[in-house]
C-alpha cells in the first residue's frame, strides 16, 4: 500500500514548480511538473479504484517525481464516520441553536402583541447572529403591520416572521452546479483554520461520487502533513485519486498539477484543499491569487467555484471572513458548517443581508449526511417553534 508514495524518499523540491510569484508567471507547459509518473497517475485512475495497485507504479524509476515520504495509511483511520442511522431533519439539528431556543421560549409564553414583544424579538434576532441590519428590518416590518393591525395573536405575528425570513435568505439558496462542459470543473476550497474545508471536502466527494462524476482531490494544504495525510485518508474511503506534495510544497503547484492530470484523464470534478488562513497573513492571502492565476494558465475559467468555508459558530466574525476573501481571491459560494450544536444559527441571515453571495451548502452534524444542499424553508422551519408547521 502507497508503495508509490513511499518510493522516493529524496528531498521534496518540485522540479519545475512555480516556486515563486516570478515563476508561476512562467508559461504554462515549464510551471508543469507531473505531479505523478503517467503510469501511477494510471494506476490512480477511480475505475482501477484500489492504492494496491500503485505497488505497479513503484518498480517505475521514480525520477521525477516529487514525492512526500511515505504517508502510511493507518487502516483504523479508515473507518467512514458512523453514517447517521436515518437521516435527521433539519429541526432536530437545528433545535439547539441559540436561535431556536430563545425564539421558542418567547412564543411559547403565549406573548401579548406589543411593542415589548418586538424589543425582545429584536433582541433574540440580534443575539443569534442575525445581525443589526437585518434584525432591525425585519422587527421594523413587524412593527408596521403591527400598527396596522395585520394580526389577531402572537402566532400569527410568528408566521410572519417566517414568512420574512425565508424570502430573506431565498435568493441564496443557489444549489452548486457542477457544469459538466468544463471537464474538470474545479473547485477551490478556503477559509479560516477549522471551518471543516476537509470535512467538507470528504462530504462533497462522496456526494458527487455518487452523482455519477469521476473526482479528484488536491492536497493544496501544503502547511502540515497532518493536513495532507486527512486529505488521503478521505480519497482512499471515497476511492479518489488525490494529487499531494509533500508538506512545505508549493500549493499553486501541487493545484496545478491536479488540474493537469484531472484533465488529461478526463475526470469530472477536481476538489482543491487549502490551507487555514488569516486576512492577516498577508503572504497566505496573496497565495489564493497566485492559486487563481496559475490554474488560469491551464484553464482562463478556472477555478469555477471557489467556496469559502464559514463556521457557524463563529458569528458577525463571519461576515468580515467574507469580505477578506472575497478581496483576496473572489468567491463564488459560501458552506456554512456546524450549525448543529452550539451555533447561534442567525449568521445566515445577516450573510444573505450583507452579501447576497450563495450558500450552497450547510453543515449540519459530522457525518456524511450532515452536508446538505441549502434549502431556505427547511433551515428557517428547522429553527422556529415546530407548533408553526412549516
Ligand atoms: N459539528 C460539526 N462539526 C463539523 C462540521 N464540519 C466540520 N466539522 C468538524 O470541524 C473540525 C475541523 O474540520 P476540518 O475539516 O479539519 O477543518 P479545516 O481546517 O477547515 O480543514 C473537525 O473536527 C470536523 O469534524 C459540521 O458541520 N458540524
Ligand atoms: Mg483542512
Amino acid at each position: 500500500m502507497f508503495k508509490f508514495w513511499k518510493k522516493t524518499p529524496k528531498p521534496v523540491e518540485p522540479p519545475v514548480a512555480p516556486a515563486g510569484e516570478a515563476v508561476a508567471e512562467t508559461p504554462a507547459p515549464e510551471v508543469a511538473p507531473a505531479v505523478v509518473p503517467e503510469a501511477a497517475a494510471a494506476a490512480l485512475a477511480p475505475e482501477v479504484a484500489s492504492y494496491e495497485v500503485a505497488a505497479e507504479a513503484a518498480a517505475q524509476p521514480a525520477a521525477e517525481a516529487p514525492v512526500e515520504e511515505a504517508p502510511v495509511f493507518d487502516p483504523p483511520a479508515m473507518a467512514a464516520p458512523a453514517a447517521a442511522p436515518g437521516k435527521k431533519s433539519w429541526r432536530e439539528r437545528l433545535s439547539g441553536s441559540a436561535f431556536a431556543r430563545s425564539l421558542g421560549s418567547l412564543f411559547s409564553r403565549k406573548p401579548k402583541l406589543d411593542e415589548a414583544l418586538l424589543e425582545e424579538l429584536e433582541t433574540a434576532l440580534i443575539t443569534a447572529d442575525v445581525g443589526v441590519a437585518a434584525s432591525t428590518e425585519l422587527v421594523e416590518d413587524l412593527r408596521k403591520r403591527l400598527n396596522r393591525r395585520e394580526f389577531d395573536d402572537a402566532d400569527q405575528l410568528l408566521a410572519a416572521l417566517r414568512q420574512a425570513l425565508i424570502e430573506l435568505v431565498t435568493p441564496i439558496a443557489r444549489p452548486l452546479q457542477v457544469d459538466a462542459s468544463r471537464k474538470p470543473f474545479v473547485m477551490l476550497m478556503v477559509g479560516v483554520n477549522g471551518v471543516g474545508k476537509t470535512t467538507t471536502i470528504g462530504k462533497l466527494t462522496r456526494r458527487y461520487q455518487q452523482q455519477g462524476l469521476d473526482v479528484m482531490l488536491a492536497a493544496g494544504d501544503t502547511f502540515r502533513a497532518a493536513a495532507v495525510e486527512q486529505l488521503k485518508t478521505w480519497g482512499e474511503r471515497n476511492q479518489v485519486p488525490v494529487v499531494a506534495q509533500g508538506s512545505g510544497s508549493d500549493a499553486a503547484s501541487v493545484i496545478f498539477d491536479a488540474l493537469q492530470s484531472a484533465r488529461s484523464r478526463g475526470l469530472d470534478l477536481l476538489i482543491a484543499d487549502t490551507a487555514g488562513r488569516l486576512h492577516t497573513q498577508g503572504g497566505l492571502m496573496d497565495e489564493l491569487g497566485k492559486i487563481r492565476r496559475v490554474l488560469g494558465k491551464l484553464d482562463a475559467d478556472a477555478p469555477h467555484e471557489v467556496l469559502l468555508v464559514l463556521d457557524g459558530t463563529t458569528g458577525q466574525n463571519a461576515i468580515n471572513q467574507v469580505r477578506q476573501f472575497r478581496a483576496a481571491i473572489g468567491v463564488t459560494g459560501l458552506v456554512v458548517t456546524k450549525l448543529d450544536g452550539t451555533a447561534k444559527g442567525g449568521v445566515i441571515f445577516a450573510l444573505a443581508k450583507e452579501f447576497g453571495l450563495p450558500v450552497r451548502f450547510v453543515g449540519l452534524g459530522e457525518s456524511l449526511d450532515d452536508l446538505r444542499e441549502f434549502d431556505a424553508a427547511a433551515f428557517v422551519d428547522g429553527l422556529l417553534p415546530a407548533a408553526l408547521g412549516g
